[in-house]
């Protein structure tokens, strides 16, 4: 037990905390100045129930090794902000006040034209000069799917989850530009994870039982954010656990996080030595986002951007952030994503009096974040170097009711990665690249409950949504590339209406850009709406097939097969689950579907040489 003696005017401060004061000679002079640090900054109110000396004495400790763990980022400073923040908030200030709101122009791309082929092929030399960066840190609360999210499946046909989707598709654009590096570099493309508490060990795990899915352990780099202290009213007070009273509750910072992150982890420095030019930021579910990577890379290294941001076209009051362009009236202009929450309150204060709406397209005006930067790697470095990755924080806190003097629950500052331009000087190259949402935007964020009660036209962002854009992309995609690929039904799934097109899946490295996949397929092809298709091998070529049923091919690197003939089989049918039926596993019934396999045609060819479906 450390024991201290206190200064006259400590002991002033500590006076208004009686029971603190009580227990001083518990504490170490460290632990004191953490108190001190308390005390001016307004929060004796944490000590108000501490007893006496001799009880809970551990605790009482474990509470300060708390503290001196937020106060890393600084806990004076936090509360500081907290109240400014929330100060701003009760009275309804703008964060944007000053500014006005218009539409931006940026590059807009069409799938398969002359343009998107150029940029997929730019993107794929730049690929080897990336560095890609996940942030895969959030609970999912909305989805309330109660395992990682990463670790769901992006589609059932094959199961393959999202993390063994993204690392794949990483290999797969890394292999491809390495056949086309002028130089002969051969460098393994950097994979950094942003985990939390709530998702660290099991994306760890995840990741070591899968064998890091094909790629080498010493590519995968996890970085952990921390969670910050919570806030129980205007004054910045801050909120206790209501389980453990000497415990300072805490949640979530926000995914701004993953720039001081990589800012203090010296990856910045190693990539830049290493020659690299470009970070990528994604999150952890979309399934469609590699379909959309290698072109929007094209479009950075080609218009030189510092900043592009991905978007699609969005629906009016869907919870994506609307790209703006915002105008101060002394000058200043920036291109920056306002937050579904702003937007409309924004357009409101500002000459929109109906607020966030859809347009004559049947769009909102604002194209639609998915939070898929492209940052050109120097002047991010640079940028950092200045602010430390600070990222500007915001608070949101849900009030009881109009007075705003109370919140429902404790709120707490945040800060989302996209805010990163908001320091930039107005000489930085920011822009943002526009494509269209079947190939690439398909979260899976929201819970079958809600998302049947999203507006009729807007998108559910579901499980089901989310596969379904799957098969509905490879769909339209080799439709493209020649095939006549039979249009999709309509049907209810989970009280959600989408369209079932073919089941079709492919590995990343059988095609991972339109001018590979065109490649592959060859002749008269046609495939019927009840089939599936999936292929697994890289050299696999469709030609002049015919499939009304399931064919599953599987084949080496060395093999070379053609799919081609008439195949007809019962195929997978496609049962309906409701997702309250707990006997069927969450990840399935959170899909309202589970497929029967009835029949199929399923080939491996483990030998090299070349085959086709009659070997
Ligand atoms: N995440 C973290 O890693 N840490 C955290 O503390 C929080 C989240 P959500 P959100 O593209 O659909 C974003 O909750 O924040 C990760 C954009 O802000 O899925 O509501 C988390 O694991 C919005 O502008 O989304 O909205 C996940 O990978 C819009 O673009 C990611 O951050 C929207 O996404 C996003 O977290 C979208």
């Amino acid at each position: 037990m450390a024991s201290s003696t206190v200064d006259s005017s400590v002991s002033d401060l500590f006076s208004s905390a009686p029971a603190l004061q009580s227990n001083l000679g518990i504490l170490s002079p460290d632990q004191i100045e953490l108190a001190k640090i308390l005390l001016e900054n307004g929060q004796s109110h944490l000590f108000l129930h501490w007893s006496e000396p001799g009880v809970c004495d551990n605790e009482k400790l474990g509470f300060f090794d708390q503290v001196l763990f937020l106060d890393l980022w600084g806990l004076a400073a936090y509360i500081k902000t907290a109240k400014e923040l929330l100060a701003d908030s009760k009275l309804g200030k703008n964060p944007y006040d000053g500014f006005s709101p218009s539409v931006p122009s940026g590059e807009n791309l069409t799938f398969g034209d002359e343009n998107f082929i150029e940029m997929e092929k730019r993107g794929v030399v730049e690929a080897r000069k990336a560095a890609f960066v996940l942030v895969a840190g959030g609970l999912g609360e909305r989805l309330g799917y109660n395992g990682i999210k990463v670790a769901l499946p992006r589609e059932t046909t094959t199961g393959t989850c999202f993390l063994q989707h993204y690392i794949e598709s990483i290999l797969a654009l890394q292999e491809a530009s390495h056949k086309v590096a002028s130089d002969g570099s051969q460098t393994d493309i950097p994979f950094i994870i942003m985990t939390s508490d709530d998702t660290h060990s099991r994306t760890q795990d995840l990741l070591e039982l899968n064998s890091y899915f094909g790629m080498k352990s010493t590519q995968v780099h996890l970085l952990k954010q921390e969670k910050v202290a919570c806030l129980d009213d205007n004054d910045a007070r801050l909120a206790l656990d209501s389980n453990n009273k000497y415990k300072i509750q805490t949640k979530p910072h926000g995914h701004g996080d993953v720039h001081s992150l990589l800012y203090s982890s010296g990856l910045l420095d190693k990539w830049l030595d290493a020659g690299l030019k470009w970070v990528l930021f994604f999150q952890d579910t979309n399934g469609l986002l590699f379909n959309a990577i290698p072109a929007s890379l094209g479009v950075s290294a080609t218009k030189q951007y510092h900043v592009n941001s991905l978007a699609v076209p969005r629906k009016a009051k869907e919870a994506i952030g609307g790209i703006t362009k915002l105008t101060h009236a002394d000058g200043r202009a920036m291109v920056i994503n306002v937050e579904y929450n702003q937007l409309d309150p924004l357009l409101r204060a500002s000459g929109f009096p109906d607020g966030d709406v859809n347009c004559e397209t049947g769009y909102s005006p604002f194209p639609g974040n998915i939070n898929q930067l492209i940052l050109e790697l120097g002047s991010y470095k640079e940028e950092l170097q200045k602010t430390g990755g600070a990222i500007k924080e915001f608070v949101n806190p849900k009030y009881k009711d109009s007075t705003k003097t109370s919140f429902k629950s404790s709120t707490r500052l945040e800060c989302m990665m996209q805010d990163y331009p908001k320091t930039l000087p107005s000489t930085a190259r920011v822009g943002f690249t526009v494509m269209d949402i079947w190939l690439a935007y398909a979260p899976v964020k929201n819970n079958p409950e809600d998302a049947a009660k999203v507006p009729k036209g807007n998108p559910y962002h579901s499980a089901t949504s989310g596969e379904m854009a799957i098969y509905r992309a490879n769909s339209r995609i080799l439709q493209k590339a020649g095939v006549k690929v039979e249009e999709p039904v309509k049907q209810v799934l989970n009280g959600q209406e989408v369209e079932v097109w073919s089941r079709i899946t492919w590995k990343p490295k059988w095609g991972m850009i339109f001018s590979d996949i065109k490649t592959k397929v060859s002749g008269n092809c046609e495939i019927s709406q009840k089939s599936t298709m999936a292929i697994t091998g890289r050299n696999v070529f469709i030609d002049n097939l015919s499939l009304d049923g399931a064919l599953i091919v599987d084949s080496i690197d060395d093999a070379e097969v053609k799919l081609g003939g008439s195949i007809k089989n019962n195929g997978w049918t496609m049962e309906t689950v409701d997702y309250k039926d707990t006997s069927v596993p969450e990840e399935i019934r959170i899909r309202g579907f589970r497929f029967n396999k009835v029949e199929q045609l399923e080939k491996k060819f483990n030998q090299p040489g070349k085959f086709s479906l009659e070997d």
